[in-house]
């Protein structure tokens, strides 16, 4: 953090010189500006390695700078010149390590040995690979099989995860809760009853022939920026965009393409939104159903706005759907929503007017109590016109971690049903477990309540990323057993288990040399499309071992018996890894490893593309929400309590804290900042600049709070409030999430705020 924290308005656009000065002065700051910017030239191209950064889908004809700001920042984090030897931790204790920041401890570099947690001196110390996996073997086969998760955050690989995924399974569990738990996974549930798949139905393509675009709650600037090439194109052609979020994001606005060269030189803007909506947070199933109330009615009164053959043919629930839009409250729709009618109609004219349309959204639907339920609104509105299974048109969930959705593709699910569990057993001759395992939400009270007694993690930086955060912290060194695989150091390595380790892989950028050559893995972006990704930098040091490895290692050392997997020819060649799950899914994955020399990949199976229904009524199905709050509980806080969405800076990745400015909402050096509107500030007193502290609404025995934090006036709506993640989890009770999804309820937080007198 500096000592001089600033706050002023950026003027300029999303991309831009902002950007490239900005690629730059990382791969400085992480001493690989030379290396570095030849390999970004292989960032998502065929032959070279898939963005660590985000899902957005990577074209089969990529530019020549395939990458943005964003990307650029994850690789340099990933291939930077620094490193946490052992000699590091020798010369600090982790309660002293407790006290650095998220940022400090990754910008330490590379972690480079296998390292065990030693009780007496509190520090890590190295050990050998081999005692390393003998003795979590030993530990794991100590415990009870229910009493041991299994996370798995969203980068590993498909070859990986499948491995991940089966070691569990091999050992006794469904246990597989992974950072989608807290992302997508309303998503998840929600469209498989929609439309009976769990994923989106758009290519790179549908953005091409689209005639409208809407958007919800999503940061597309920072958050997935190679995704405003194709806005911008769409722009140029004059389609509308439509955008619903309670704060004026400036990738929503305007964009200049820091890769064309004319339009740096003649700084030439493109308008990306053309209507912008600032909602109130968890306002969205209200607004949705503003749309569709203005559709229905301009029907009723002869306009001919919905695909009544469509409806006729392919959907279930429409009459009752109709009738609820027809029965709702004007008066109520605008005050959850906080926009107005006339705002309402005048988006649903440009819907009416489009051809095909695709929706887009993000955290800002599916991070609430009714994120589910948002999420289905969002598909009553396509379904009113078709807007599913044709060209241009289609839903659009844009995905967190690079491979995230490819996770749960191959397995990584706690849900028995969603796993090909037959023909695991079939393949490898066992019988894998049917009991429903833990999400993360349930892990954490597993953590909590103790009857959780061994977590590992593959990636991620699981304590750090939930709510609960006191809660969880406090309970983690209950654990026997906590063993995490990771690049970089962060909080969760420092809190430790009983028995703890500490185990450094490859990354995606690095050359994963095996038995029979350097391996390849393959990813699934988030319009389903599935590629491949070779590592091209030199690893970061010589101990290092490939995720794939170090799965089949702890496998064997946990499960001696696993003999009909053959872990050792899958380690020596990714190549059988892709057979064996291509015997497991065949749908998505016949002829892996020859559909993936094609280069663009190919496609997962999407049935809902070709109006397909696999819903339990064999049609798409409307579905009437349980209310229009985002958060249930609201309406009874009181007017002195705000929303507070918590949202990621364009410095971060997730818990990764590559920097303390977010340039686009002008701020500079400091991420403890409220952001909030001139109207709340006045009602409440606050002044801008002033220290406060934001205290959790709820009453249920424990307190939570978080102080230190600036005030920032800012174009908010009335009664929201925004603060960065991971900084405001200790503020989410752990019982504040999706109902059904059990996402953490990020996005509407019930907060109160009061002068923080003691901070500076
Ligand atoms: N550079 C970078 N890229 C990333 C990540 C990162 O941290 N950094 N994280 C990755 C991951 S795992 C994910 S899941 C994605 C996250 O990407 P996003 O889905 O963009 O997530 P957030 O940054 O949390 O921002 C959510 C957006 O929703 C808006 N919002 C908040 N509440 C509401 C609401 O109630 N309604 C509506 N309509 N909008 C709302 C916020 O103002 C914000 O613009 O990005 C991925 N890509
Ligand atoms: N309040 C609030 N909480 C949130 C959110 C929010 O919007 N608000 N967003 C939620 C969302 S959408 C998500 S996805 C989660 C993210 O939760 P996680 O996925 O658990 O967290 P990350 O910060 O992405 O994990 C970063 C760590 O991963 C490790 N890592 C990086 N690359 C690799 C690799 O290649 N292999 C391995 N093995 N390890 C690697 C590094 O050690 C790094 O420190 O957080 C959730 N929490
Ligand atoms: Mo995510």
């Amino acid at each position: 953090m500096s000592d001089d924290p600033s706050i002023e308005p950026y003027v300029g656009p999303a991309g831009g010189w902002g950007s490239l000065k900005s690629v730059e002065g990382i791969l400085a700051r992480e001493n690989r500006l030379a290396a570095g910017n030849a390999l970004l030239l292989k960032q998502n191209k065929h032959d070279g390695f898939s963005c660590v950064s985000c899902a957005w889908e990577k074209p089969a004809q990529p530019a020549v700078f395939e990458y943005c700001e964003n990307g650029a920042k994850a690789t340099a984090w990933e291939i930077t010149s620094k490193r946490v030897p052992p000699e590091f931790f020798a010369g600090h204790t982790l309660a002293e390590l407790r006290g650095w920041t998220d940022h400090a401890l990754e910008a330490e570099g590379r972690l480079t040995h296998p390292m065990r947690w030693d009780k007496a001196s509190d520090t890590y110390r190295p050990v050998a690979w081999e005692d390393a996996y003998r003795e979590i073997g030993a530990e794991l086969r100590k415990l009870d099989p229910e009493s041991v998760i299994f996370y798995a955050s969203g980068r590993a690989a498909l070859e990986t995860s499948y491995m991940w995924q089966l070691f569990a399974r091999l050992y006794g569990n469904n246990n597989l809760p992974d950072s989608s738990n807290m992302c997508h996974e309303s998503t998840s549930v929600a469209l498989p009853e929609s439309i009976g798949i769990p994923v989106g139905t758009v290519t790179l393509e549908d953005f091409e022939q689209t005639d409208a675009i809407f958007f919800f709650g999503q940061n597309v600037g920072t958050n997935s920026p190679r995704m405003l090439h194709p806005l911008q194109e769409a722009s140029k052609r004059g389609v509308p965009i439509v955008t619903f979020n309670p704060l004026r994001e400036r990738g929503l606005e305007r964009f200049t393409n820091p890769q064309s060269p004319v339009e740096m030189l003649t700084g030439k803007e493109t308008r990306i939104s053309s209507e912008y909506h600032q909602l109130r947070a968890g306002g969205d199933i209200a607004a949705v159903l503003g749309l569709c109330k203005a559709l229905v009615m301009a029907d009723d009164a002869g306009a001919k706005v919905l695909d009544h053959a469509f409806i006729q043919q392919h959907t279930h629930g429409f009459a009752d759907f109709q009738d609820y839009a027809r029965k709702s409250d004007w008066a109520e729709i605008e005050r959850e929503s906080g926009l107005t009618r006339a705002a309402l109609e005048s988006a649903a004219r440009v819907y009416a007017a489009a051809d095909g349309v695709v929706l887009v959204y993000g955290m800002g639907i599916t991070q609430h109590r009714r994120g589910v339920e948002a999420v289905q609104m969002l598909v009553n509105l396509l379904l009113l016109r078709g807007n599913i299974g044709k060209a241009g048109a289609g839903i659009c969930p844009v995905r967190g971690h690079s491979n995230v959705q490819g996770q749960r593709t191959v397995g990584i699910t706690e849900k028995p049903e969603l796993a090909p569990l037959d023909k695991l057993d079939q393949q490898y001759g066992f019988k894998s477990p049917r009991k429903l395992g833990r999400n993360t939400v349930e892990t954490c009270e597993g953590i909590i309540d103790g009857s959780v007694r061994g977590f590992l993690g593959l990636g991620g930086n699981f304590i750090r990323a939930v709510p609960e955060t006191e809660a969880m912290e406090e309970a983690w060194p209950r654990l026997r057993l906590s063993v995490q695989i990771a690049t970089k150091l962060n909080r969760n390595h420092l809190i430790p288990g009983e028995v703890t380790f500490l185990l450094p892989c490859l990354g995606r950028t690095e050359i994963d040399e095996q038995r029979n050559g350097p391996q390849l893995v393959s990813i699934e972006d988030s319009n389903g499309q599935i590629h491949p990704s070779r590592g091209v930098a030199k690893p970061a040091g010589p101990h290092l071992r490939s995720e794939p490895a170090i799965i089949a290692e702890l496998a064997k050392a946990t499960l001696p018996d696993s003999g009909k997997v053959p872990w050792d020819d899958w380690v020596a060649d990714y190549a059988r890894i892709r057979d064996a799950v291509a015997e497991s899914l065949p749908e998505s994955f016949h002829d892996y490893n020859a559909r993936l020399r094609k280069p663009g990949g190919f496609p997962r199976a999407r049935a809902a593309r070709e109006r397909i229904w696999k819903t339990k009524t064999g049609k798409a199905n409307f579905i009437v929400p349980a209310g229009l709050v985002a958060d249930p509980d609201a309406p009874a806080l009181g007017p002195d309590v705000l929303r507070l969405m918590t949202i990621r800076s364009n410095d971060q990745f997730n818990t990764t804290i590559y920097g303390y400015d977010d340039r686009f909402r002008g701020v500079n050096g400091t991420r403890r900042v409220l952001f909030i509107g001139r109207n709340d500030m006045v009602r409440l007193g606050l002044s801008d600049g002033q220290t406060v502290r934001l205290t959790t609404a709820v009453q249920d025995g424990r307190t939570r709070s978080v102080g230190s934090m600036r005030v920032v006036a800012y174009d908010v709506p009335d009664g929201c409030c925004a603060a960065y993640y991971p900084e405001c989890n200790p503020l989410i009770p752990l019982w504040h999430h999706a109902e059904r999804a059990k996402v953490p309820a990020a996005k509407s937080v019930p907060v109160r705020i009061t002068p923080d007198a003691g901070a500076a």
